[in-house]
């Protein structure tokens, strides 16, 4: 069970998206460990063999686009058809940021989860995440960080969307939350997430809130 994850990445590696989704959707486990166990200790791998040569630039992105696709189908029939949701959460990656299957993850998540969300996926400079959250007021914006030379215009990102009049929570995850201490970069309102699990307790906590409130 525990190599599931480099038998996933080897089909990522083959091209055989077709496999690669029985994989993940015959595995039995929730889908928060199939993302955090099998998706990304695999992309981690593929990243691995790459850095040291053993695959090419176009076997990772081979990999890349295979897990995006099995992603989708696997996360559709998960979502949540309820018409009440808990809140609305968008997630976006910074500019210049083109590591986006994680955002990915995390939004089929809260999803499941109830939660109505919108995916802007990779590359978004920071005044079109400002005019779309202006007009759809989401209560929670996510930001995903896997570069370190793109650190400087996080701070940037979470000054300006925390400044917003509906006051949206800002989260921060992806590579470097969980290799970095990213606490120079945030406010004290922000929220750091080093890994899925960690999203999903404080989603958790968030949900019994609103219900206390009574918002929901
Ligand atoms: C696939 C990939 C790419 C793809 C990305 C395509 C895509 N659609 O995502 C492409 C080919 C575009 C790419 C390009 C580059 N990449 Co790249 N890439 C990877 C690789 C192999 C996998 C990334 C991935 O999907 N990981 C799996 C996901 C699931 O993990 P994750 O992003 O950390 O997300 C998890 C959590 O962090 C969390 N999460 C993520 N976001 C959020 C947000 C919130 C709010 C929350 C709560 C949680 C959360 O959810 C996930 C669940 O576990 C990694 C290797 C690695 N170790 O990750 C390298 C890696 C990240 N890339 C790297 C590099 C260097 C690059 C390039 C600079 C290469 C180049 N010279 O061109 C460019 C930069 C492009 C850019 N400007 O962004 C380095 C970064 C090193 C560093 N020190 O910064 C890595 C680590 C590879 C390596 N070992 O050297 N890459």
């Amino acid at each position: 069970m525990d190599y599931r994850w480099k038998e996933f990445a080897q089909l990522l590696l083959a091209g055989e998206d077709e496999g690669a989704f029985r994989l993940i959707s015959e595995d039995g486990r929730d889908s928060l460990a199939i993302y955090m166990e099998i998706v990304t200790n695999a992309m981690q791998y593929v990243g691995y063999l790459w850095q040291n040569n053993e695959i090419s630039v176009a076997d990772e992105h081979l990999a890349t686009s295979v897990c995006d696709f099995v992603l989708s189908r696997y996360s559709f029939s998960f979502r949540n058809q309820q018409k009440k949701k808990i809140g609305k959460i968008m997630f976006l990656c910074l500019e210049k940021e083109q590591h986006m299957l994680g955002t990915k993850m995390a939004a089929a998540l809260c999803e499941e989860k109830n939660w109505d969300v919108r995916l802007l996926g990779a590359n978004l400079p920071l005044e079109y995440a400002i005019s779309s959250a202006e007009s759809w007021e989401p209560d929670v914006i996510g930001l995903s960080v896997a570069l370190h030379y793109r650190l400087p215009v996080l701070k940037r990102y979470v000054k300006e969307l925390e400044a917003l009049e509906f006051s949206p929570k800002v989260i921060i995850g992806g590579r470097l939350a969980s290799t970095y201490d990213l606490y120079n970069y945030c406010s004290k309102e922000t929220e750091l997430f080093k890994d899925l699990y960690a999203m999903d307790a404080w989603l958790d906590e968030y949900r019994q809130e609103v219900k206390v409130n009574g918002a929901s």
